[in-house]
């Protein structure tokens, strides 16, 4: 690279991911051909339209690749070959945000409420939250989770869906650590006669790798970005079923985008093939193993973990039980070389900025080929720095 500064950035970030204990749950390490793609000539391409219904000349190989994409992402998700062709996938959403507002653009009238978790409870911001575009031209019916077992009270969010009567319910968080229930949700959103759409972005490679139940059984719509634990590109999906595709499609183009980022496209295809590996279920299974034992080892050694454990690759920690707040929490440790974020805990009583807790994944560090030995380790490192 003829730009020194540039270069020297790049290696600096190369010299810190890899120096660092990574927890962030959202965050992974994409393989080396998913990088690769991603900085292709795809780049350069413009694609505005879909395979065969392009604006612009020269997309002879780009729609075979938007093609293979779909196919990938169909095949990986949808096990039954023959269900596959009940649905569509749409995949050139950006990231997950403008993926999310495409759905509610394509299926809610402006104005017409969504029920989707709340913030403060673990879901996410554009799941309706007032502070975004999605709370602004609709309405959130927030739901929680129990104060009791800090885990989603089904009995609940039925009350809630019968009194509100949402056009479209949300399964799906950023900060919950349990299994979700697709089953129920599809049965309170029969209930209400609401679409059941699933964001499924942090647990998206768990349900490729077989470790978490699927939502395709039971969602109208699935939507997922692809960084996560899948291990992609920063991107997104959007699957729906064949009878939505038309207006999804338009809501995501035109309506909200312009040209796709084929370079995402690309190398959302190499992770797709990446996550059909026999090796990604046995990564899957080690990311959740990995998980449970760390949240243990931090619950022996006295840290109160969310809802007393974890299903997932993720966990939340009350650090504020303790007298510590998040955010000093976070500082503290990343001073030692170990990445977490402040998270705000359910029915938390401080602010988001420094929350009662801070939130724990796996995936990256399982992704570095870390076991269980390892998590031991770092419960261990990370309680000794905190009592310091
Ligand atoms: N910011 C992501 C996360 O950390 O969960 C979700 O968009």
């Amino acid at each position: 690279m003829r730009d020194f500064e540039i270069e020297n950035f790049i290696k600096q970030e190369e010299k810190r991911q890899k120096k660092a204990i990574n927890l962030i749950a959202s965050e992974n390490f994409a393989s080396k051909d998913v990088l690769k793609a991603l900085g292709s000539v795809f780049m350069n391409k413009y694609a505005e339209g879909y395979a065969g219904k392009r604006y612009y000349g020269g997309n002879e190989i780009v729609d075979k690749l938007e093609k293979l994409c779909q196919e990938r992402a169909l095949k990986l998700f949808i096990r039954q070959p023959a269900d596959r062709h009940k649905w569509s996938v749409n995949v050139q959403p950006y990231s997950g945000s403008p993926a999310n507002l495409a759905v509610f653009l394509a299926l809610v009238p402006k104005g017409g409420k969504i029920m989707g978790m709340s913030l403060e409870m673990g879901g996410h911001l554009t799941h309706g939250q007032r502070v975004s575009i999605t709370g602004k031209l609709w309405k959130q019916v927030p739901y929680g989770v129990d104060k009791k077992t800090e885990q989603l009270d089904y009995g609940e969010i039925l009350k809630i869906a019968k009194k509100e009567k949402p056009v479209l319910i949300i399964a799906g968080a950023t900060a919950y650590s349990r299994k979700i229930d697709f089953k129920k949700f599809r049965e309170i959103a029969d209930t209400v006669g609401a679409y059941l759409m699933v964001d499924m972005s942090h647990i998206a490679g768990l349900v490729a790798g077989g470790v978490h139940s699927s939502p395709f059984p039971y969602a109208d719509v699935v939507m997922t970005t692809t960084h996560k634990t899948l291990r992609g590109p920063r991107a997104a999906l959007i699957f729906c079923k064949l009878e939505l595709a038309s207006k999804i499609d338009k809501a995501v183009f035109p309506g909200l985008q312009g040209g796709p980022h084929m370079n995402q496209v690309v190398a959302m295809a190499v992770a797709l093939r990446e996550a059909m590996q026999p090796s990604f279920k046995k990564y899957a299974r080690q990311v959740v193993k990995n998980a449970k034992v760390l949240a243990n080892e931090l619950k022996k050694r006295s840290w109160r973990i969310i809802s007393n454990g974890t299903d997932t690759h993720l966990f939340l920690v009350d650090v504020w039980q303790r007298g510590i707040g998040g955010k000093e929490v976070s500082e503290r440790l990343e001073k030692a070389g170990i990445i977490v974020n402040k998270n705000t805990i359910p029915f938390d009583t401080r602010k988001p900025a420094d929350p009662s807790g801070i939130r724990i994944g796996t995936p990256a560090v399982t992704t570095r080929g870390m076991k269980e030995k390892d998590m031991v380790k770092i419960a261990e490192k990370i309680d000794k720095i905190l009592k310091l």
